[in-house]
């Protein structure tokens, strides 16, 4: 265990569970693998800002999710928000983008960065649309656990996750994009709306209205609410169940279920899994080494089925 995942970095959080995945300096997000290295828990740390990201804050989170996603051993991300706030005690899981460093054109600057400075070809760059298409084409299941404030883009980032948990006590919700001027029109808003219904999300957009974890279940934007104290441990208990399944059933149904929504986009990996699957047969093998046999195929063995 290194120094940080000994400290103290959120309600729930276990210590003895967790070890922080080596060879990542972040700054903004910790990072950890369950001790059966099959869990990854991603969770922003900026408690001091009700977990708001700026763009460095999306690039870690980018390699984290990216780091989880190409290893073969982890089945499920737990992604909540590090806190309370030291300086308020406030909990949250995430407050969207930082408005504090928020350029005109779009772009929200980095440490020393301006408009007259910014490169060009970044200024503008919405990179927390990248980790919105990350988690949601991520052939694993990635698992919200709201542990208290959801605004902005970071209500985006429940409605784009798998499964969302929140905690009873803390767990609240605001849709702020609205409030100012910067908006979700991609899956925050009108994949949300396929979750919840039409009316109830414009309810929510338009008026940015608080609404606690109990009626987010009850829209059917979430799927559980649990005791603040009991978040991470139902959240691991959720991916430990999952990861008793058969990984490929449970990737081969997170992009059946994708595709509807996706487009073309979608039915591409949920045709790539196909044609992974494809190439795992005899059938396959046998094109392949008639072509580098230079010979006809031979397909007799293989039915037209029916
Ligand atoms: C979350 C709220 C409701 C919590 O209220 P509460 O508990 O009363 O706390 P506060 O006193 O307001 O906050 C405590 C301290 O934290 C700072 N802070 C909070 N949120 C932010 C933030 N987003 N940026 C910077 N600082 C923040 C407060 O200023 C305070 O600091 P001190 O103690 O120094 O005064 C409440 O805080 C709130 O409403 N926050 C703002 C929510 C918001 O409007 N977020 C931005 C919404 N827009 C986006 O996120 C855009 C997202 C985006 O980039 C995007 C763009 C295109 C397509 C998609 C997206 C996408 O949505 O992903």
């Amino acid at each position: 265990m290194t120094a940080r995942s000994e400290q103290f970095i959120s309600d729930g959080f276990d210590s003895q569970r967790w070890e922080q995945v080596p060879g990542f300096d972040f700054t903004d997000i910790t990072y950890h693998l369950d001790t059966s290295g099959r869990i990854a828990r991603i969770a922003i740390d900026r408690p001091e800002v009700r977990n708001a990201f700026r763009p460095h804050t999306v690039d870690e989170l980018l390699a984290a999710f990216e780091d989880a996603r190409v290893n073969s051993k982890v089945g499920a991300v737990v992604f909540t928000g590090n806190g309370p706030s030291p300086k308020d005690g406030g909990h949250a899981f995430c407050s969207g983008g930082d408005q504090r460093i928020r350029g005109r054109d779009g772009y929200q600057y980095a440490d020393g960065e301006s408009a007259e400075t910014v490169d060009k070809a970044r200024a503008g760059r919405l990179h927390i649309l990248e980790l919105q298409r990350l988690i949601r084409f991520m052939p694993k299941v990635v698992i919200a656990a709201v542990n208290g404030w959801a605004a902005g883009g970071g209500h985006s980032l429940y409605v784009v996750c798998d499964l969302a948990i929140a905690s009873r006590e803390h767990g609240k919700f605001k849709q702020t994009d609205a409030n100012v001027g910067s908006f979700d029109a991609g899956y925050g808003s009108a994949y949300f709306a396929k979750q919840v219904g039409q009316k109830v999300a414009r309810e929510v957009f338009f008026l940015a209205e608080e609404y606690d974890a109990q009626r987010a279940y009850e829209m059917g934007a979430i799927n559980r609410v649990v005791a603040h104290d009991e978040l991470e441990a139902e959240a691991i208990r959720m991916a430990e169940t999952i990861l008793t399944k058969s990984p490929t059933a449970i990737r081969m149904l997170k992009y059946a279920m994708n595709a509807v929504d996706d487009g073309l986009v979608g039915q591409q990996l949920f045709a790539g899994e196909a044609t992974r699957l494809a190439y795992m047969t005899d059938e396959a093998v046998e094109g392949r080494d008639s072509f580098l046999q230079k010979r006809d195929a031979d397909w007799s063995p293989f039915p037209w089925y029916y």
